[in-house]
């Protein structure tokens, strides 16, 4: 069987990494097709459209999708992307690796966090000049897939932990809703499982990350609280994501499309494979998804490493020592 693939690089270190995750599904003894796509500032500069027809199309179509990198389109073309391919799990793991400078040596965080609304819901409006307000979505409906993914997550892959992040105290009814929805379903499930006002979870995740597991958050604290933690493992190049439904998904870095860096070919393409890794699994090859994270993880402790992690190699050094070891 032939799975199709959409893969869509969209801008800056999107386009150098991509390739890169790509070579590495190509390695592996699972039958792809590749389809290619355009999105993201580039494109919306050249036809006026961030996320053309057809490339919303071949990610509707394809059996999952690699997406790279977006910049200052991110609302046009990452947000409409995850909801084309009907995800609402948005999964970030923040692992620490043997041999990089992670805070605490045994940090394995999952962040799960909800993928459809929250401030990201994209109601924004202008109600007189010089006031600008955002609507914040928060459904009991949402808040319970999310929940549900978030602990069976945490039972199918081992862990104890789980947390619900929320800011209840001071957005009463709609953190309200989703910490009491959670709160329901680990009920239920009749597990353990503690809550934390996100705030102050920023800042134990700093003091002592060994003692998190799977975080379940609202749309917008699972993107910062995941950024904070590739802070704690060693960096943006080290996160991967899936986006995830009942069907189709996409996976993509963590990482934005780093103007500062892109075009050098420096970029630390890790993310970008592991996220191939989590298609993987996601496609049901669980085997070929850990040959893949072992490789990473040799090269991770072995170098060569790209300057984010401290070294001079570039991403194709990264990408050609990862298919050595596969
Ligand atoms: N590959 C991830 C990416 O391009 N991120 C840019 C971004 O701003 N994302 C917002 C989000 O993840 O919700």
């Amino acid at each position: 069987m032939t799975h199709e693939i959409a893969v869509i690089p969209g801008d800056g270190i999107g386009r150098e990494v991509t390739p890169a995750a790509v070579e590495v599904l190509e390695a592996v003894p699972v039958s792809f097709g590749f389809v290619h796509g355009e999105a993201g500032d580039e494109v919306a500069k050249q036809r006026g459209d961030p996320l053309p027809e057809e490339t919303r199309a071949l990610a509707a179509d394809a059996d999952a999708t690699l997406f790279g990198a977006v910049g200052e389109t991110a609302a046009d073309v990452v947000l409409p992307l995850r909801s084309i391919v009907d995800s609402f799990a948005n999964v970030r793991p923040a692992r620490a690796y043997p041999g990089l400078d992670a805070l605490d040596p045994s940090t394995d965080l999952v962040f799960v966090r909800e993928n459809t609304q929250g401030v990201y819901s994209g109601i924004e409006s202008e109600i007189t000049e010089g006031v600008q307000t955002l609507t914040r979505v928060i459904t009991e409906e949402a808040s319970r897939d999310i929940a549900e993914y978030g602990f069976r997550y945490a039972k199918r892959n081992g862990y104890e932990n789980v947390t619900i992040a929320h800011k209840a105290n001071v957005m009463r009814q709609t953190d309200g809703l989703f910490l009491e929805t959670a709160r329901e379903v680990g009920d239920e499930r009749g597990v353990d499982y503690e809550t934390a006002l996100m705030d102050a979870l920023a800042m134990h995740l700093v003091q002592r990350p060994q003692e998190y597991g799977v975080v379940i958050c609202p749309n917008l604290a699972g993107d910062v609280l995941s950024d904070l933690a590739a802070g704690v493992v060693g960096g943006l190049g080290l996160l991967p994501s899936a986006n995830v439904g009942a069907d189709n998904g996409m996976f993509e870095p963590v990482h934005g499309s780093a103007p500062d860096i892109a075009g050098e070919g420096i970029a630390n393409p890790a993310a970008m494979i592991l996220s191939g890794a989590m298609l993987l699994d996601h496609l049901g090859y669980a085997e070929e998804a850990d040959r893949v994270r072992a490789a990473v993880e040799d090269v991770l402790a072995e170098g060569p490493h790209t300057p984010d992690l401290g070294g001079n190699a570039t991403t194709d050094d990264v990408t050609e020592a990862v298919l050595q070891r596969l």
